[in-house]
């Protein structure tokens, strides 16, 4: 086996919650009279929440905003997606990823989420996998978001791994980026396969199996 352990973003890799995201945002920029749509949404994937609200933010044109009342929005948009986030089960797990997490622990390796959410306990219990992941590394736990690696090293460490003996898969290009800054290769699914700078493309998940035989 080439890796001893694989490291998983969680939106857009494990689930989706995009559409919830996107929702979420949406009244926030109704309120704030300001457009959005599911195009600018596809560009907060991997992006921290403030950084996202900045994005959300490049077309209004109303009052300067202080950093204080930033927070109280990204605040407000978090409440409003953790209710949606509450409609999660385990229905929202698929069976293809559900099935090759346990063959990868089958085959020895050690599993860890690597995600940029500061909601990731809540969405992984949500589709139960509360306690699945040998290691969880989060929003939680980061102070430099994705392109930077510090998610994916921090949840390396956790795994009490080396970072080269670790696979990260990513869905969004700035995590894949994330990955590569931290010595590690990482295997690109989603959207992240067009940016080209995947060591493996993934055309579906399972095709993990493959990939971590190197
Ligand atoms: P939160 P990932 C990322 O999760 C999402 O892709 C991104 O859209 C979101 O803004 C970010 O988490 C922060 O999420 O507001 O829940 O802390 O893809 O890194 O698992
Ligand atoms: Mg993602």
């Amino acid at each position: 086996m080439k890796y001893q352990g694989v490291i998983f973003d969680l939106d857009g890799v494990i689930c989706h919650t995009d559409e919830y995201h996107y929702q979420a945002w949406k009244v926030l920029a109704d309120k704030l009279d300001t457009y959005f749509d599911r195009e600018i949404n596809n560009r907060l994937r991997g992006v921290s929440r403030m950084d996202s609200l900045e994005i959300v933010l490049e077309r209004y044109t109303g009052e300067p905003l202080s950093q204080e009342r930033k927070v109280e929005l990204a605040t407000e948009k978090n409440e409003i997606y953790r209710q949606l986030l509450a409609q999660m089960s385990p229905k929202d797990l698929s069976a293809e990823v559900a099935d090759t997490l346990n063959k990868l622990r089958e085959m020895g390796l050690k599993l860890a989420i690597g995600s940029s959410s500061k909601n990731a306990p809540f969405i992984l219990e949500r589709i139960g996998l509360g306690s699945f992941f040998d290691a969880i590394s989060d929003g939680n736990n980061i102070t430099k978001s994705k392109p930077d690696p510090e998610v994916f090293l921090k949840a390396a460490e956790f795994l009490g791994l080396k970072p080269e003996t670790c696979l990260v898969v990513e869905d969004a290009e700035a995590g894949v980026d994330a990955a590569i800054a931290g010595g590690m290769d990482a295997a690109a699914i989603g959207d992240a396969v067009g940016c080209g700078k995947g060591t493996y493309n993934l055309a579906t998940f399972s095709d993990l199996l493959e990939a971590v035989k190197g």
